[in-house]
């Protein structure tokens, strides 16, 4: 128990160590820095209006993706982070567990205009797998790689954000597979083309490399507050 603990010290000491670093450029993203930010409602726990210009809430969870459902089984589920970091991460299912998980319930917004509101999620942050790995001093973005064959990148800065996870459960239940079970990535600061379903591998860049939906007319910053959709 006592080695269980230090451990889990240790992690959550480096994950904190490399959101120090990367602090300034967080504070400089338009979810943090934005003065008037667009967008209608009471205020989210970011400051920011609850629902992003052009969003309507939906009850439901509507299933996009590219129609390639992979089915991965948890005694075949692998994570890796690789790149440019110090010490490449691969994950079972297991050791994935047995990180610090987190509960958090965050919005998601999809670029096709709805918004759903207030999803139970539970998970790993993805800074706290990032910090395993150990990103080098100028690594700048990730990208995501997931089973089906889908990549999406977004810059550490966003990253790093404490609501970014990789979620195992949702609204309590595990992760459906249609929803990107076994483990998914959120970004509730982004809209959610973002958030890889699927996960399988993360990629730390030291130069910033469009993925499947930037490289297709989507925009590569994605930020709901700026009404920022296409390039
Ligand atoms: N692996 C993977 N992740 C993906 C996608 C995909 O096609 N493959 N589609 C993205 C898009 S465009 C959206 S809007 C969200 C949708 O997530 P949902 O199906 O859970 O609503 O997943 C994102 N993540
Ligand atoms: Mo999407």
């Amino acid at each position: 128990m006592a080695a269980e603990n230090e451990r889990e010290e240790r992690i959550v000491e480096a994950r904190m160590k490399l959101r120090e670093r990367y602090l300034g450029k967080v504070r400089a993203t338009p979810g943090v820095g934005d003065a008037k930010p667009l967008g209608s409602g009471p205020k989210n726990r970011h400051g920011m209006p609850r629902l992003p210009p052009g969003q309507t809430i939906t009850k439901g969870w509507p299933v996009l993706d590219l129609g390639r459902t992979p089915n991965v089984p948890i005694s075949k589920w692998q994570l890796s982070v690789e790149g440019a970091v110090e010490e490449p991460v691969a994950l079972s299912w297991k050791e994935f567990l047995a990180l610090p998980q987190t509960k958090d319930v965050s919005d998601f917004h999809c670029v096709t205009t709805w918004s759903k509101l207030d999803v139970p999620w539970e998970g790993v942050q993805l800074s706290t797998v990032l910090a395993l790995a150990r990103p080098v001093q100028d690594a700048s973005h990730v990208v995501f790689h997931s089973y089906d064959g889908y990549t999406t990148n977004i810059p550490l800065e966003e990253a790093l954000k404490d609501d970014v996870l990789l979620v195992h459960t949702a609204e309590g239940k595990p992760l459906p597979v249609e929803h990107g079970g076994p483990v998914r990535v959120i970004t509730p600061q982004l809209y959610a083309w973002k958030g890889a379903k699927w996960i399988q591998r993360i990629e730390v860049l030291t130069r910033d490399r469009p993925g499947y939906w930037e490289l297709r007319g989507y925009s590569n910053t994605a930020h709901p507050w700026r009404d920022d959709r296409y390039s």
